[in-house]
């Protein structure tokens, strides 16, 4: 039985911390009614209801290589896509059920085609999988927001058998992690529940599930959700892990303050995933973006606090990401082509923020992203002149000067940028300076 070993963990996390960024993909048949992956929940919609749109769906337009071409042109080096979701179709060809993508119109494999597609841009590819599943006749319910058919009385948990659902759980985990080559993330979907109604850990079988895959998938990478879900920190903050903790903690909709640490003050490994409108599936009415300025900034954050960003996009039912967010990753992409530099491989820095913006780091070199411009020179709090090498700006490679004068000479410990007298920088969102340590 798997065992968490310190020394296999901080080789397998080697790729995923220098990547830093990545796209979960929301894609399913609830891009039909469109109004985002929750929608049986809160509508307590009927399976008879929902099945019109297994009927329907027909995605003509997908083509997973304009995904990845996407991805990788804003800078990502990694992706999740829903293989299933809550509501438990397949994207894939499962053999232990019919509510699969082979079984609409396109009849296609949609998982299988995304990771060709994915891999061959040089992507790292993972896939979703919803523990939740509101299709499966075992999988119970407890009046609550957790299942759509909670408040029916034909739908009571009576002959509902939990055991089975878990050979199903874990039958459709093995066949993903062995029919699709190598996997290198895999994020489950999610723990919730306490007392009887604990759906959490061993609720899964979740010690048996992590032996298996990462029995069939050495090197393979686990989101914690086996045991919590975007709100926990799990076990891994005890200092402790279970072996079904899994590898990352996965703050959901939230850019942690502070970063994570663990309660004894040793950094956690994190990645927050953030939708760039109000939903994760496709969500007809929801125009809600966040322009990519404020997303860059948002990418810059997560990396000075020594975590990941999983950036999401929820593609329409045809298989197309929406313009805008095309136009976001475009825009992320624009940036990333010139600042990458300050974001792969970096992490925090150690050192107190900045008020004009973040830092962040790599080794002895520390790269300082203004997101507005100082008043006079710009201070690298917390530098002596002897330690600082050279500064530069990241987009061009030119030199900057250490400030001299009158000014600069009021504050004897405070070393001085002098990025000119033109108080518009470079570039408004985000300009970087790189500052080499001796
Ligand atoms: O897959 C995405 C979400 O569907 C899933 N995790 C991410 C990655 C997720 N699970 N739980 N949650 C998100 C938070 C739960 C939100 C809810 Fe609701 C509040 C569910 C029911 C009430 C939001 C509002 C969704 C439906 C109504």
């Amino acid at each position: 039985m798997y065992q968490f070993n310190r020394k296999e963990y901080e080789e397998r996390m080697k790729w995923y911390q220098e990547a830093r960024f990545g796209m979960f993909l929301h894609w399913g048949i609830y891009a039909l009614p469109a109004r985002g992956e929750w929608v049986r929940s809160p509508e307590e919609m009927p399976e008879e209801e929902y099945l019109q749109y297994f009927e329907e769906f027909d995605p003509v337009d997908y083509d997973p290589r304009q995904w990845a071409k996407a991805a990788k042109e804003a800078g990502m080096k990694y992706a999740v896509l829903t293989a299933k979701h809550h509501d438990g179709f397949c994207l894939f060809d499962s053999a232990l059920t019919d509510f699969k993508s082979t079984n609409t119109k396109c009849g296609r494999d949609l998982v299988r085609e995304y990771l060709d597609a994915f891999r061959a841009e040089g992507l790292k590819v993972g896939l979703y999988y919803s523990l939740l599943d509101w299709h499966h006749p075992d999988y119970p319910h407890y009046g609550d927001q957790h299942h759509p058919m909670r408040n029916n009385p034909k739908e009571s948990n009576e002959g509902r058998d939990f055991n089975k659902y878990l050979e199903y759980l874990h039958g459709q985990v093995r066949e993903l992690c062995t029919n699709y080559g190598r996997l290198d993330v895999l994020w489950f979907d999610f723990s919730y529940g306490e007392g009887e109604r604990c759906m959490r850990g061993e609720t899964w079988r979740a010690h048996e599930l992590v032996t298996m895959v990462r029995g069939l998938q050495p090197g393979i990478i686990i989101d914690n959700r086996l045991e919590v879900s975007g709100e926990g920190f799990g076990s891994m903050y005890e200092g402790d892990p279970k072996p079904w903790h899994g590898d990352f903690v996965s703050p959901e909709q939230i850019i942690p303050p502070g970063g994570l640490l663990d309660k004894n003050g040793n950094d956690l490994i994190w990645e927050a995933c953030v939708t760039m409108n109000n939903n994760w599936g496709y969500c007809a009415l929801d125009n809600n973006f966040k322009p990519a300025g404020m997303l860059i900034k948002k990418l810059v954050e997560c990396v000075s606090k020594g975590g990941n960003l999983l950036l999401n996009v929820g593609p329409d039912a045809k298989g197309n990401i929406p313009d805008q967010s095309l136009e976001i990753l475009a825009g992320i992409g624009r940036w990333m082509k010139k600042n990458g530099e300050s974001i792969y491989g970096c992490g925090k820095a150690g050192m107190e923020k900045p008020e004009v913006g973040r830092i962040t780091r790599r080794g002895n070199t520390l790269y300082y992203h203004l997101f507005e411009n100082t008043i006079g020179a710009m201070p690298l709090q917390g530098l002596s002149k002897e330690q600082v090498k050279s500064v530069r700006w990241v987009h061009s490679g030119a030199e900057i000067k250490i400030a001299k004068g009158w000014v600069y000479d009021n504050y004897p410990d405070i070393v001085f940028a002098d990025l000119g007298p033109d108080p518009v920088l470079p570039d408004p969102v985000d300009t970087v300076i790189r500052v080499e340590l001796k």
